[in-house]
This record gives C-alpha cells, structure tokens and sequence, in this order.
C-alpha cells in the first residue's frame, strides 16, 4: 500500500492517482516518487490501464522536491541520488499520462507536469522553478523540457526569476493544454483519458512514441521514425477493424492487436 499516494480503481480503463501529502504541499520527497514509479510501473504492465491521471489536491499539485530532504544530502549524495531513477521511470511510462492541475505546480512539481502527455490546469494553478531562490537550478528537467515547452523568453524569465506564471500564461505558452474551473480539472482529466482508453491501444502507444521522439531528434529522424510507426500499425487487426468500422458506419471495437 502506499504511503503517499491514492490510487483509484480503474474506470473505463483509467487509473487516478492522488498526490496526499498535504502537509507538505505533496513535496516529493524520495519515497512518494518511488511510489509514483512504481505505481506507474505497475499501469504500464496492466492490459487494463489505458491511461494515467494524476493529481493534488486544490492548494497544490505538488510544491517541488521535499527541500527539508534536499537539506539533508551533500555533493555525494546528490551525485547518488536515488530519485533520478525514479524520476526516469516516471517519464517512460509508455500510456498516456494526464496531469490535472490545481494550486501549486513548482520545482519538481512543474517538472512532474513536464512528463506528462496532456495538461489540464484549474484556474488558479501556478506554474514555476523557484529553485533559483534557494541557489540552484532545476534538476529534473526544468530547464530542457520547459524551453522545449514554452520557448527560450519565457523559459528563462521562469528559471531565473523564479517566479510563477498562471494558468492561462501557461495554456498560451504551451505548457497547458486546457484550462478549467478548479472543481473540474480531474473530472475532465479522467474524460479524456477515457476517450484516449476507446482508441486502439498500439496506435495510442506508437503515437505518443512518435509525437516525444519529435521534442528530441532532428525532423528527418522523427519523420523517418513517424514514418516506421504508421507502417508497422498497418498489420495491426485494430487499423483493419478501424477502417471496417468506418466503412460499416459504426463505432470500432478495438482489441489491441
Ligand atoms: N519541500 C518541503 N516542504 C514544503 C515544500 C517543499 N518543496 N513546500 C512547502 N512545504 C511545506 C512548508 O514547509 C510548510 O510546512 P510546515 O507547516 O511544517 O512549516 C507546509 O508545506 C505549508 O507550506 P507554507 O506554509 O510555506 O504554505 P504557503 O501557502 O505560505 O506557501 C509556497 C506556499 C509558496 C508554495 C511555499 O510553500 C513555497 O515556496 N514552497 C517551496 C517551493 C519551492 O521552492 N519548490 C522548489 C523546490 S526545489 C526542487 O523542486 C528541485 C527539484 C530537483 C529534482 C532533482 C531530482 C534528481
């Protein structure tokens, strides 16, 4: 059982995980990343799992790496650190991982928003690396992946500021992909999640594969891999079911073969 996560059945071949370490502003200290690894270890193996989301609760998603924590280790602990590991779990998760975003979203918060596919912000989320204020710099990805993101202005003001955008800023910058009310975020999460869940499972796989592959090669090897990707879903039954379907003007029912 974990100790700092909630995690809910699946519904409609979604899985919710909850954040709960409220106390702490859902800081990730090593365990709850390890737990956060481990649970999507677990999704990722799971037929049934079609899609992760993933929450706070309304004052925080998570307030960034647990600093008492950081704190606590010196240059060689940190040259050992255990959480890169985890943190590499967490980003290769193959299905699809949604973030619902309420509160707070800073340091390792806004970088555990960076690993996932698709980002709904409340309305009163904010989005920040402050770890400029404490005399370091982003560690799990917040300098590479915001840039990617947001570009270099914005991605610069937020790393060597500090300070937070909100969730509309970050919407047109490219970090969100939705805004809504602050009650809806999970809701509208788990609905798109479940959409993604009714598409056929290997092109869903190959498709998030293709679409990461272009934030880190050049456009001819992405293209060459897109091009790899589509061709080798033309043997799939599911491609054969898709256009049968559309042919037959009815919903696909796809098996994930
Ligand atoms: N770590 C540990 N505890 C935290 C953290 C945190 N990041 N954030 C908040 N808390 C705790 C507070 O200490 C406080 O605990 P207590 O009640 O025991 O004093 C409790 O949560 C509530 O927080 P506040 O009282 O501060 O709440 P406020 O509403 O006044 O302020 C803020 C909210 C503005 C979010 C404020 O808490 C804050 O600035 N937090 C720190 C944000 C921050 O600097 N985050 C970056 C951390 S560094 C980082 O993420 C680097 C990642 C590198 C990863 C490398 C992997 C290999």
């Amino acid at each position: 059982m974990p100790r700092y996560l909630v995690v809910q059945a699946p519904e409609d071949g979604v899985r919710l995980i909850t954040l709960q370490r409220p106390e702490a502003l859902n800081a990730l200290n090593t365990e709850l990343l390890a737990e956060l690894a481990a649970e999507l270890d677990s999704a990722d193996r799971d037929p049934a799992i079609a899609a992760v989301v993933i929450t706070g609760n309304r004052k925080a998603f998570a307030a960034g790496a647990d600093i008492r924590e950081m704190a606590e280790r010196d240059l060689v602990g940190i040259l050992n650190d255990p959480r890169v590991a985890h943190w590499q779990r967490i980003a290769a998760f193959s299905k699809p991982l949604i973030a619902a975003v309420n509160g707070f979203a800073l340091g390792g918060g806004c970088e555990l928003v960076m690993c996932a596919d698709i980002v709904i912000a409340g309305e009163d989320a904010r989005f920040g690396q402050p770890e400029i204020n404490l005399g370091i710099i982003p560690g799990a990805g917040g300098t590479q992946r915001l840039l990617r993101a947001v570009g270099k202005p914005l991605a610069m003001q937020m790393v060597l500021t500090g300070e937070p955008i909100s969730a509309r800023h970050a919407q047109q910058a490219g970090l969100v992909s939705e805004v809504s009310q602050p009650e809806l975020t999970v809701e509208r999460a788990m609905q798109i999640g479940a959409a993604i869940a009714r598409k056929a499972p290997l092109a869903v796989r190959l498709a998030k594969e293709a679409l990461l592959k272009a934030a880190d090669t050049d456009l001819a090897t992405g293209l060459r891999f897109e091009r790899h990707a589509f061709t080798l879903l033309a043997g799939t039954a599911d491609r054969a079911e898709g256009i049968r379907a559309f042919q037959e003007k009815r919903p696909a029912h796809f098996q994930g073969q």
